[in-house]
């Protein structure tokens, strides 16, 4: 009875205000902003699922300072999508029905990012993803859909390029968990591979997830001199505990799909030495992060695990864009606009360096790291990190179309 006398009073003082022509003053839940993230919060790959998640939650702690300026309340919220499609796609769902959410950070899986990317763009709501690397995650050409990390088909060419060149190996086998991503980057690396002149002696895909041991056996009578995984390390890790322990002594690899510490978890001294190659600098490569990975400890009491810089970087790029478009006091931005100015975003200083992206929504240029597991001690995984081997900067498609002598304007 009470709430309707407050509720009959606030509506009567609203349509006197209205009826004196007095400018409306914005109500509190009209001027909210709600930046959320969609990754495994729970399952197998929940290590990642939480840097990214983490990630974000820090951004917007703390980089929300001038949005608020201006009289916006910005939230954040977790989903956890459970590194699962359909999960991830009615999530999606209900993130697109709160309309006070303007951006998503996310996923970790590319398998989970198409389809939901699909639902937040038919709403017009940006997604600025930290980890997804598969090639159609940009290249169907969504206005909303962006990355801040790098692609599998230059993944799977930087892989193959140092096992030929620098590794020396002559023969490879490759496995992958049949998903968009780990077929995807198996795929690139595969081809690459025999370009590069390795021999390459089998490429399988495997839902397997305990008991490797029908796999396992076949390649070991090939003897191949690298074994490349297309997965996550909640597969992978343990596929290589249990093919070293089977007998086989030459090198695995794969790609960021192992760059977990949970890698090291599973796969103890089976995985020391293990080549990886990822999209997720580590710590040293990225000096203006220092702050971030002091003040992540002390917020989450854990390490920062690939991908939560990355995330942070992401609000960066949101708050950036918001800002772009809004004045104190002034209205909340459309989805759409957000978007747009997402999309423009260009030379934007963050933790993992300047961001521009291309008319696909990939950054003109990402940045490629082979690194190599240096203990079977998770703690040391981010700290004091994986030994780095080799860096490489390639641009995206688009970036390197437009810097091809056919596309410049004849004189
Ligand atoms: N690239 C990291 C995680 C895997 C994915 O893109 O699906």
């Amino acid at each position: 009875m009470k709430s309707f006398k407050v509720l009959g009073l606030a509506l009567a003082l609203a349509l006197a205000a209205s009826a004196l022509g007095a400018t409306p003053v914005a109500k509190a839940q009209d001027k909210v902003i709600k930046i959320a993230s969609q990754s495994p919060l729970s399952g197998g790959q929940s290590v990642l699922g939480t840097a990214i998640s983490n990630g974000t939650r820090l951004g917007v702690e703390q980089l929300s300072k001038t949005l608020e300026d201006k009289g916006f309340t910005v939230e954040y919220v977790a989903f956890d999508d459970q590194a699962t499609p359909d999960v991830g796609v009615a999530n999606a769902q209900n993130i697109v029905n709160d309309a006070s959410i303007l951006a998503v950070v996310g996923h970790l899986n590319s398998g989970v990012a198409i389809p939901s990317s699909e639902v937040y763009d038919k709403s017009n709501l940006v997604m600025v993803s930290p980890a997804n690397t598969n090639v159609n995650v940009t290249d169907r050409g969504l206005k909303t859909v962006n990355r801040l990390c790098g692609r599998d088909d230059a993944q799977g060419l930087v892989g193959a390029d140092y096992v030929a060149n620098t590794l020396g190996a002559k023969s490879v086998y490759v496995l992958h968990d049949k998903t968009a991503y780990g077929e995807g980057v198996a795929t690139s690396f595969r081809d690459a591979a025999a370009a590069a002149g390795l021999e390459v002696l089998g490429f399988d895909g495997t839902e397997e997830k305990n008991d490797f041991t029908t796999i396992i056996t076949p390649i070991i009578a090939q003897n191949p001199d690298l074994i490349y995984f297309g997965g996550i390390y909640d597969q992978a890790a343990l596929f290589f505990k249990q093919t070293r322990e089977a007998g086989y002594t030459g090198t695995f690899m794969g790609p960021d799909g192992m760059d977990s510490s949970d890698t090291a978890k599973i796969g103890g001294e089976a995985v020391v030495g293990m080549v990886y190659t990822t999209t997720a600098g580590p710590a040293s490569v990225y000096p203006d992060a220092a702050q971030f990975v002091t003040d992540y400890k002390a917020r989450f009491s854990i390490n920062p695990e690939p991908y939560a810089v990355e995330s942070y970087s992401a609000v960066q790029v949101i708050v950036a864009a918001i800002d772009s478009i809004t004045t104190a006091g002034g209205d909340l931005p459309t989805r759409e606009a957000v978007a747009a100015a997402v999309r423009a975003t260009s030379g934007l200083s963050t933790l993992i360096g300047p961001i521009t992206f291309d008319a696909n929504g990939d950054p003109d240029y990402a940045a490629y790291y082979v690194l190599k597991v240096a203990s079977a001690d998770p703690a040391a995984w981010s700290d004091p990190g994986n030994e780095l081997a080799a860096r490489v900067e390639i641009a995206s498609p688009l970036t390197a179309a437009m810097a091809t002598p056919e596309a410049t304007p004849s004189q």
